[in-house]
Parts: C-alpha cells; structure tokens; sequence
C-alpha cells in the first residue's frame, strides 16, 4: 500500500512538474559511472589504482539496445589491451570504473556519455550515448608511473628507459606475481608501451615523455 502511495505521488509530482522541468534537473545532475562486480577472485593480489599498468579485455555495448560496438577479444588479433589506468588512455568512465579491481576481476561498467563519447559519438557509437562495457583485468602492475618506478627502471641511470630497461622491470613484475612470460609476450607489451609514449620516436623514453600525469590531474 505505502509502495502505492509513494508511487502516485511521484507520478503526482512528475505531472506537476512537468517534463522540461524534469529534464532540466537531470541535465543538473553530475554524470556517474555505475559499476556492478560480476566476478571477484577470492585472492586479490593487488588492487588497480592511478597510475597502474593495466591489461585487460573490454566489450563495449550501447545501453539503448545492447549492440555491441567494441570487442578487444576480437580487435586487433584478441589480444587483451595494455594501457596506464588514469591518466586519460581509456574514456574517463573506463578511468574511473576501473578504479579498485583485482586481476581476474569481472565487471559491468556503465558510462553515461558525457564520461565515454559525448555529444559526437565515435564510430558505431551515436551522439549522446550511454555506453556499457564489460571488462576482465588480467594484470595489474604496480606503479610505473611514479618517479620511484622509473629510478628503479633507469638501470643505468641516465634518465632515459631503454626497451631492455623496461622489460627487465615488467620481468621482475610479472616473476614477483608467479607468473613468468616468454619473450614474444614481452616483445608485443614493448611495443606498445613505446608506441604510447615514445612521443619523439628514438626509442627512448625520456622522464619527459614518461610523465603522462600531466594531461589528466584528478
Ligand atoms: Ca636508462
Ligand atoms: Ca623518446
């Protein structure tokens, strides 16, 4: 009975108001990102935070009707995507939804279009669409965005990674979490990361270049 009541008020309220008036107020509303875990490893070895190496696979679908506009597991040969959490390399919906997982972890993401592609669209993805991606992260590395990370990477200290400064650290990394890799995993891992942030193509990653924070403080 109360279920009732409170229900025709609102209706009440709604007809009162008036749909402009409803419109307005949830234009007012700040956008925000909706996360539901569908799956959580019962060992979390290290939770994602800003900064963090990610891989993972993300699926991306259009809330109004389900259809699928992004599939990583198809795109580009299925490889899971590696990209710094935070700092603007994913829509921001994915920067925030993403916060606080662990690898192995499953979840729902979804972003309204003002965190994902806005009033253009992009592609398959109409103006002003809200947006659903289904993501599975694999790795989480800590760090490799802090001063720290790269002192520990710069082996030999002139303030610029190599390739094989890099790897060495990511071998380290993925020894630590028991998981040790072959080398055309690291190779294709390399690729990308030099393909992301070797701005001046010389094969070196400056601290100039490595400092990605300065596009997206929080
Ligand atoms: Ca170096
Ligand atoms: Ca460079």
């Amino acid at each position: 009975m109360w279920r009732f009541l409170s229900c025709s008020l609102c209706l009440f309220v709604s007809s009162l108001l008036g749909l402009q008036t409803l419109r307005a107020s949830a234009e007012q509303l700040p956008a925000e990102v909706k996360t539901e875990v569908l799956f959580k490893p019962e060992e979390c070895s290290q939770r994602s935070k800003r900064g963090d190496l990610i891989n993972a696979h993300y699926d991306g679908y259009l809330e109004k009707d389900g259809s699928q506009f992004y599939c990583s597991r198809s795109a580009k040969d299925g490889h899971p995507q590696w990209f710094v959490l935070g700092v603007g390399q994913v829509i921001k919906g994915l920067d925030i939804g993403m916060m606080d997982m662990c690898p192995g972890e499953k979840r729902k993401i979804t972003v309204p279009s003002e965190l994902a592609f806005g009033e253009q669209g992009k592609g398959p993805v109409p103006p002003n669409a809200t947006v659903v991606f289904e993501v599975e992260v694999f790795v989480v590395s800590r760090g490799p965005r802090s001063l720290e990370a790269f002192q520990n990477m710069d082996l030999n200290k002139d303030k610029s990674l190599t390739k094989a400064e890099v790897q060495e650290y990511l071998k380290l990394e993925y020894e630590k979490g028991g998981k040790p890799r072959d080398g055309p995993f690291y190779e294709k891992i390399m690729a990308d990361i030099f393909r992301k942030n070797d701005h001046d193509g010389d094969g070196q990653i400056s601290v100039k270049e490595y400092d990605i924070y300065k596009h997206d403080e929080l």
